[in-house]
């Protein structure tokens, strides 16, 4: 197990253990319970002796995601024993003909993982299996990075595709992830496989597919001989997994003025069936995968010869991808702190559709 299929394991155990928790009924139950998880033979404490698998500089951070869990866990079960104390004692004295308003109110439900989090993981989980480095670049970036470096001088048209947060010291609120495509090429020289997750920001107008800040994965592979077979292989490749059913993809030419050629990968909307929706602005499909193979200026500038190289660069939106996951119709829920963003879906299994809240 891995770093990141272990905190995906904590948490299932984190949120089967609330599930199972909301349902003991009595003391005896929630000490069974705590048994079966922290006890010598736990689920969580065998986590902890898995420990010798993992080499010795990741140990220290295993022993301390589980310890945590550890503590979390053992604080609800306290949290619930208390509760069911409380209870008793206000059925007792009910039954007693008497109210005591002193008791503790019952607990909020715990929280899970974020949606868009949960299929962050799962992509980078893929591509760490392809051999791909995580990279993050910074939110505040340089306008050479965001811009210029990918082939966009000052003066050109593209500038208004994506409508920029201009910051008062001269840098930008990135618009998107593929400034990272140029800090990586300088960093590591070809060839080189980089994935780079991050949020990005855009002054929009929104609506139910369009926030002021969102997520996307970059992608960027260089090699020799990489031509689009690779690149529409993987796009194919990383959708199914996502999605975990066999995806229809749509390619279409897209203009992006840092890859020649470039493509729209769009999958067919889940949240419509393909019948058109607000989500897919009735067209059935939702763009997900703009892509397209590195423009050679873009190699140039990242220090790269574009007669000895060639790649492919993609821009994952990873909030309407997360959007397509769980079935939620309206990209505003995401960032609301609306707490059915997080609880149900992720964890507790099956697709779920959400109207935004009023
Ligand atoms: C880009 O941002 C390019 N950098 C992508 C790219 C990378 C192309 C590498 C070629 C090579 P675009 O503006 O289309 O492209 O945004 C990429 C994805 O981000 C979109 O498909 C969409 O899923 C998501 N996205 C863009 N704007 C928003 C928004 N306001 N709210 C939510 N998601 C958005």
């Amino acid at each position: 197990m891995d770093l990141h299929q272990l905190r995906e394991r904590i948490a299932q155990i984190e949120s089967e253990v609330a599930a199972s928790l909301t349902k003991a009924g009595s003391g005896d139950a929630v000490r069974g319970l705590d048994n079966r998880v922290l006890g010598k033979e736990g689920s969580l404490s065998a986590l902890i002796t898995s420990i010798k698998e993992y080499p010795p500089d990741q140990r220290g951070q295993v022993g301390k995601l589980v310890n945590e869990a550890k503590a979390r866990v053992k604080a609800s079960f306290e949290a619930r024993l208390a509760e069911l104390r409380a209870a008793d004692a206000q059925a007792e004295a009910s039954a007693a003909g008497a109210f005591d308003a002193t008791l503790p109110g019952v607990a909020a439900p715990m929280g899970a993982v974020h949606p868009v989090t949960a299929v962050q993981w799962e992509v980078e989980r893929l591509f760490e299996r392809l051999g791909f480095t995580l990279e993050a670049g910074p939110e505040m970036e340089s306008e050479y990075n965001n811009f210029e470096a990918l082939n966009i001088p000052a003066s050109h048209p593209a500038r208004d595709m994506q409508d920029t947060f201009w910051l008062t010291n001269g840098m930008v609120l990135r618009t998107h992830t593929s400034p990272v495509q140029h800090r990586s090429m300088k960093k590591f020289g070809p060839p080189l496989r980089v994935i780079a997750p991050g949020r990005c920001f855009r002054y929009e107008t929104i609506d139910a597919s369009h926030e002021n800040t969102f997520h996307q994965i970059e992608g960027l592979l260089i090699d020799r001989d990489i031509g689009l077979p690779h690149l529409i292989a993987l796009a194919k490749m990383l959708l199914t997994e996502v999605m975990q059913r066999e995806v229809e993809l749509r390619v279409r030419p897209g203009y992006f003025p840092f890859v020649e050629p470039g493509l729209e990968i769009d999958m067919n909307c889940r949240i419509c069936g393909g019948k058109g929706c607000p989500t897919c602005k009735n067209s059935g499909w939702v763009e997900v995968l703009p892509a397209g193979m590195v423009h050679p200026n873009v190699l140039r500038a990242g220090s790269i010869d574009p007669d000895e190289w060639s790649g492919f660069a993609f821009g994952l939106g990873l909030t309407r991808l997360a959007m397509m996951k769980y079935g939620i119709r309206d990209i505003r829920v995401l960032n609301s702190g609306d707490l059915r963003a997080t609880v149900s879906p992720v964890r507790l299994g099956g697709p779920i559709v959400w109207e935004k809240s009023a």
